[in-house]
């Protein structure tokens, strides 16, 4: 089987992609980075990934980037682990749209609470309308059972999941109850343990 290795920086976004592939639990190797150190930075890791951003996935010769891609691709690739929504199943479209809107509407609207504009921008203008409507989506939608596809635990919640994990320990998102049902839930998952687990001790390191 071709080889797979996870370009990392203990904790940070590329934890995602740790938790996904302890979940898809095929062996994997970890390229650790400092970014503190500029690691990201070096032409070596340039020649990975251009932006200069963890995480980076090596699976043989091919390299993936971006959380939500990098998710996408794991669960259709090993598709023995149950974690996607297979072609042709019609539940496929709504598991591909919250794969998106973690990057496309989660992300941009907590950085730009994080750091807002000086002028508001117009709610047409932004492709995520704007925080509040995004709180509000999310909430019905990880309250309705027990994962965001249902009984089943999809990559889709691996996305998500850790952007309100994460968007909460660093209160850019609200502790709404739905919100902390919903990771709580996520937090018992012996995959997210092993990738919590591991990344305190590359941290400590
Ligand atoms: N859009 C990327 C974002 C990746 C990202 O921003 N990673 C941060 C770590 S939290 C990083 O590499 N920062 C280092 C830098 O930009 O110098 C994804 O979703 O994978």
């Amino acid at each position: 089987m071709a080889k797979l290795t996870l370009y990392h920086a203990a904790p940070s976004r590329s934890s995602v992609t740790c938790w996904m592939l302890e979940e898809i639990g095929e062996p994997y190797d970890i390229h650790l980075l400092s970014l503190t150190k500029g690691e990201n930075r070096t032409p070596d890791y340039l020649a990975v990934n251009p932006m200069g951003k963890v995480p980076a996935l090596k699976h043989g010769d091919v390299v993936i980037t971006e959380n939500a891609a990098i998710c996408t691709y794991l669960a259709d690739e090993f598709p023995r682990a149950k974690l996607n929504v297979p072609v042709g199943d019609p539940r496929r479209g709504v598991y591909l749209k919250w794969l998106f809107f973690g990057p496309s509407c989660i992300e941009p609207a907590i950085m730009d609470r994080a750091f807002p504009r000086k002028e508001e921008a117009r709610r047409a203008a932004l492709g995520y309308g704007d925080y509040d409507t995004v709180m509000d989506v999310l909430a019905k939608a990880v309250s309705k059972d027990t994962y965001l596809m249902g009984q089943q635990f999809t990559a889709a919640d691996v996305v998500i999941g850790s952007g309100l994990r994460w968007g909460m320990m660093f209160k850019l998102l609200p502790e709404r109850p739905e919100f902390v049902t919903y990771v709580k839930r996520l937090e018992q998952r012996p995959a997210l343990q092993r990738a919590d687990a591991k990344d305190k001790e590359l941290a400590a390191a």
